[in-house]
């Protein structure tokens, strides 16, 4: 047998893996979600034909939504996480004794469930921890809501802007993700990719301009989604991103498998075709 799964977001490129055989394949409320096992990347998760995570692969991803934020805000007692039902970043954030509490507001509780069922590795630690706490529902819904200050980071782990996540990139989420936030806070979001998404790349830069005093994007990459460069941005009021709490440095380094302090500054480095298009 030889089957593969392709991501076909894009018109002009596309990204496939080979597939062993389909472990879950359900159609949610918002999603078609699809788990498979994979002899590359191990057990992986597709929402609406789109990669989001895979076993193998995870870490790429997870360490760096979280981390970036988590060692350099002045406060984590409180995190929201928008979105991330696989519980990789809700694992991440956990790392850090500091954090008090973890809400995890994702619109898809099937999502969530069938991950715990299929992918327990990727939210392994976080599900069963006293901190975390889910909300399944609307994250915009629950940010609009949301008393104003009440997070001290704001961690945005959506998928593309098709189906339910279509809100989380607009300017009215953003003031009300700023609003929530506490006035010395981080909001930190995966923000696609400049090569394969370039104009939502910018689209996205100049909205969250818009709102934010400093915004910051940071550059990575994540084997499963093909792209080459992946970009997740950095959004505060005046917190610097590379003066670091060297206490949770240590803590993320001790299990991260591609997070450190020396790819935590570099990830700030901004490739002159991005650099050059964001200053005009
Ligand atoms: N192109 C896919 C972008 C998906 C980003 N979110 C992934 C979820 C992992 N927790």
């Amino acid at each position: 047998m030889n089957m593969w799964f392709t991501e076909e977001f894009h018109n002009r490129f596309r990204v496939g893996v080979k597939v062993d055989q389909t472990v879950y394949s359900a159609q949610s409320e918002f999603q078609k979600i699809d788990i498979f096992d994979t002899p590359h990347f191990g057990r992986t998760l597709a929402l609406d034909g789109i990669f989001m995570t895979s076993i193998g692969d995870e870490f790429y991803y997870h360490e760096m939504i979280a981390h970036p934020a988590l060692v350099t805000a002045p406060k984590i007692d409180r995190v929201l996480i928008i979105g991330g039902g696989d519980g990789g970043t809700a694992r991440e954030v956990l790392r850090h004794k500091e954090v008090k509490e973890v809400v995890l507001a994702e619109i898809d509780g099937m999502v969530v469930e069938a991950c715990k069922k299929f992918m327990p590795e990727i939210g392994a630690g976080a599900w069963e921890d006293p901190r975390f706490k889910e909300a399944i529902g609307d994250g915009i819904k629950y940010v609009a809501e949301a008393k104003e200050g009440s997070f001290d980071v704001i961690l945005l782990d959506g998928s593309d802007p098709v189906g339910p996540a279509e809100g989380l990139f607009g300017l009215d989420f953003y003031k009300n993700v700023k609003r929530v936030l506490a006035p010395d806070g981080v909001f930190a979001l995966q923000s696609e990719s400049p090569v394969v998404f370039e104009k939502l790349f910018f689209d996205t830069q100049k909205a969250l301009r818009g709102v934010f005093e400093q915004v910051h994007p940071y550059f990575g990459s994540v084997p499963l989604y093909g792209a080459g460069m992946w970009t997740w941005t950095y959004c505060t009021k005046d917190t610097n991103p590379l003066e670091m709490y060297e206490s949770r440095v240590i803590a993320a380094e001790k299990h991260a498998k591609y997070y450190n302090r020396d790819i935590h500054c570099g990830s700030f480095a901004v490739p002159s075709f991005v650099k050059n298009r964001l200053i005009k």
